[in-house]
């Protein structure tokens, strides 16, 4: 699999990589093209989990053939998925422990630059964990918040904390097929166990374990993540910016945050608004100090500060060719090795900060997260010492708005109001007929394909048949980039959404925020199911997530909680099972079988629309959406009374 058509739709992108090529300087994208895929894992597979081996089963007949072990190309296979799924988890989860640690310590008074920013949200999630909130002090709840979530780590037995925001009837299916998680670091734990030489050797009941691993990270480690970030920082709300290398600038200091956590780069947003700081920038011939990001790092400080990201996966290299970046600060995930060696040819500094990531020429500074907001400055005041080593700067001028920060809690405010806020005029366009459907157009992107090119297709295709798309990680990057978040974006859409757009005042594709935030999708799909009219469960409602260009074994963890959700799950580039038919068919048909989700390998873009469009279609017709009786039944008197009632509190809020 190679990529077939341009590097990238991104005329600034593909304008920096001329450069590139100019200048002889490699790519992920040059790289892509010289390196072809290792033939024996395209099209089998090889086990290396013991050293009799490796054994490469490839072949026609490989499904038939076996290793020295005996294990079948299916057992390998899963295995490899399985293991995929585990670190993916571990990933997210770790992030999401390191947030708990950073609110127990902020709440204990051990890191004076961190304070809990939303009191509300604290005091909701206390009340929805049975966190005794009455006469005792904001800290001394999240404290107690802070230890149950760190519990959910450690945990042997029973069930993870926020499982008990799935609709009853997902958790009783749980239950019910085995899939409850009982500790996010047990199912990592004996998902790597599992695995390993000589142990679980029967495909399907490796890849349940793959399911309940999943799991650990959409309903554990990712929604503390999330949770707890906007306990400390600000639960996000709609705030405005731009999208490209144009927001860089030339004549004041970039400053790029790029990775996955929100703890430094909060404390960065503080800094590069000092005084001292911007006096110091002027005195060596900047006009001031410029903010950016990359990846999700970036989608972190976008969703809560309007911070704009330079770009998204594949841009982090290129961001460095402009010349202009005086630092990239980064602390875990997707930060690519080669960014050392680009950075020693330019002037950039690459620092990196997190105890668990060093890169090989990059500067390490450990982040102390005691004196977060001096180690924030003296990360700003490396990039203004470096402001005058710039050699040739070339920026593209190209840059899109957009609207972000769409948080579950404000998308259930704006379609509900203040005092009825609810999903239900949501499930009510739905059930009418009216909007075909919500997707989630997440993931990453993977130079082995068009860069920003599916996430976009499908994204316009989509919205044009009146589905409103929700977006997190780079995949909302790629179309911020394109315009598609801006309200203006209106006109792409279909009439329905387009008057939908209109009416409540948004873009027809919402930026939910970083990977670690599909977990406010898991919210939103729970919440849809909660407010009526659509089903008892996710698997009924008309919904389905699409990873278009995804690379990463995050993005298939994330890919296996939705399908576990009950979610259909389609991936483009290739399928990392395509080997085994019985693995490629348990994934699929015998996982909607278990869950009612399923994921699937599609790499034409249009054939993922059609498929998406038909499987809203089947799920609308299976509720009746559209139909007399269920406009009867779900619509009628009770939504006039509710209508009525919302006007009403509206009329009332506005003379108050
Ligand atoms: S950053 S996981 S490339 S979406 Fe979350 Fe982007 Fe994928 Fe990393």
């Amino acid at each position: 699999m190679s990529r077939k058509g341009p590097p990238s739709i991104d005329p600034a992108a593909k304008k920096l990589l001329r450069k590139a090529k100019a200048k002889k300087i490699s790519t992920a994208f040059s790289r892509s093209k010289e390196m072809k895929p290792c033939p024996i894992g395209l099209v089998g597979g090889c086990c290396k989990v013991c050293y009799m081996g490796p054994c490469r089963l490839v072949g026609r007949s490989g499904e038939e053939k076996v290793g020295i072990c005996g294990a079948t190309l299916a057992t390998i296979t899963a295995r490899e998925f399985a293991r995929a799924v585990a670190a993916g988890a571990a990933a997210h989860s770790d992030h999401g422990r390191d947030i708990a640690f950073a609110l127990l310590a902020a709440a204990s008074g051990k890191t004076p630059d961190y304070h809990i920013k939303d009191e509300s949200k604290l005091m909701k999630l206390a009340c929805s964990l049975g966190i005794e909130a009455s006469n005792r002090s904001l800290p001394t709840i999240a404290v107690e918040l802070a230890q149950r979530a760190l519990t959910d780590f450690g945990s042997q037995r029973g069930m993870l904390t926020f499982i008990k925001r799935a609709p009853t009837t997902r958790q009783e299916l749980w239950h019910k097929q085995g899939l409850l998680p009982r500790g996010i670091d047990r199912e990592v734990s004996e998902m790597m166990h599992r695995t390993n030489m000589g142990t679980d050797q029967e495909p399907e009941h490796i890849l349940d374990q793959a399911l309940r691993t999943s799991l650990t990270d959409g309903w554990g480690g990712s929604m503390i993540a999330t949770e707890l970030s906007d306990v400390l920082f600000g639960t996000p709300y709609p705030v405005a910016a731009s999208a490209n290398f144009g927001v860089l600038k030339e004549d004041e200091v970039n400053i790029l945050v790029h990775g996955h956590e929100p703890l430094l780069s909060e404390m960065i947003v503080e800094a590069v608004k000092d005084e001292e700081l911007l006096k110091l920038a002027n005195e060596r011939g900047a006009r001031g100090i410029n903010l950016a990001g990359i990846c999700c790092t970036s989608n972190e400080v976008l969703m809560r500060h309007g911070i704009s990201p330079v770009g998204n996966f594949t841009h982090q290299e290129l961001a460095i060719l402009t010349g202009a970046v005086d630092v990239m600060v980064v602390d875990v995930q997707c930060v690519m090795e080669a960014l050392a060696k680009l950075a020693s040819r330019h002037h950039t500094k690459l620092i990196t900060t997190s105890p668990k990531a060093k890169i090989t020429g990059a500067i390490h500074i450990p982040f102390r997260e005691e004196e977060a907001l001096s180690f924030a400055k003296e990360i700003v005041r490396l990039g203004i010492d470096n402001f005058s080593q710039r050699g040739e700067v070339s920026i593209p001028r190209t840059r899109a708005k957009l609207v972000a920060g769409f948080s579950h809690e404000y998308i259930s405010y704006m379609l509900g109001g203040t005092y009825l806020s609810s999903y239900r005029p949501l499930n009510d366009a739905i059930i009418d007929g009216r909007l075909q459907g919500v997707v989630a157009v997440v993931g990453c992107n993977n130079p082995r394909v068009t860069q920003d090119e599916g996430h976009y297709y499908i994204t316009r295709e989509l919205i044009r048949s009146n589905v409103l798309v929700v977006q997190t990680g780079c995949g909302a990057l790629a179309t911020a980039k394109q315009g598609l978040m801006r309200p203006e974006a209106k006109d792409y859409a279909g009439p329905i959404l387009k008057l939908i757009c209109e009416t409540v005042g948004i873009p027809p594709v919402l930026h939910m925020g970083s990977c670690v935030n599909n977990s406010r999708i898991l919210d939103s799909l729970s919440q849809m199911v909660a407010d009526g009219g659509l089903g008892n469960d996710i698997n009924e409602l008309p919904v389905a997530a699409v990873v278009p260009e995804w690379m990463c074994e995050k993005s298939l963890t994330i890919g296996t909680y939705f399908a576990a959700s009950g979610v259909y799950v389609l991936y483009g580039v290739g399928s990392p099972v395509a080997a085994s038919h019985t693995v490629t068919e348990i994934l699929s048909s015998g996982w909607e079988r278990k869950t009612g989700g399923k994921i699937e390998f599609e790499p034409d873009y249009n054939r993922i629309v059609e498929r998406v469009l038909e499987h809203l279609r089947k799920k609308r017709d299976a509720l009746g959406a559209g139909t007399e009786r269920q406009k009867e039944i779900y619509g009628g008197e009770r939504r006039k009374t509710l209508l009525w009632w919302r006007n009403r509190l509206r009329n009332w809020q506005r003379r108050a």
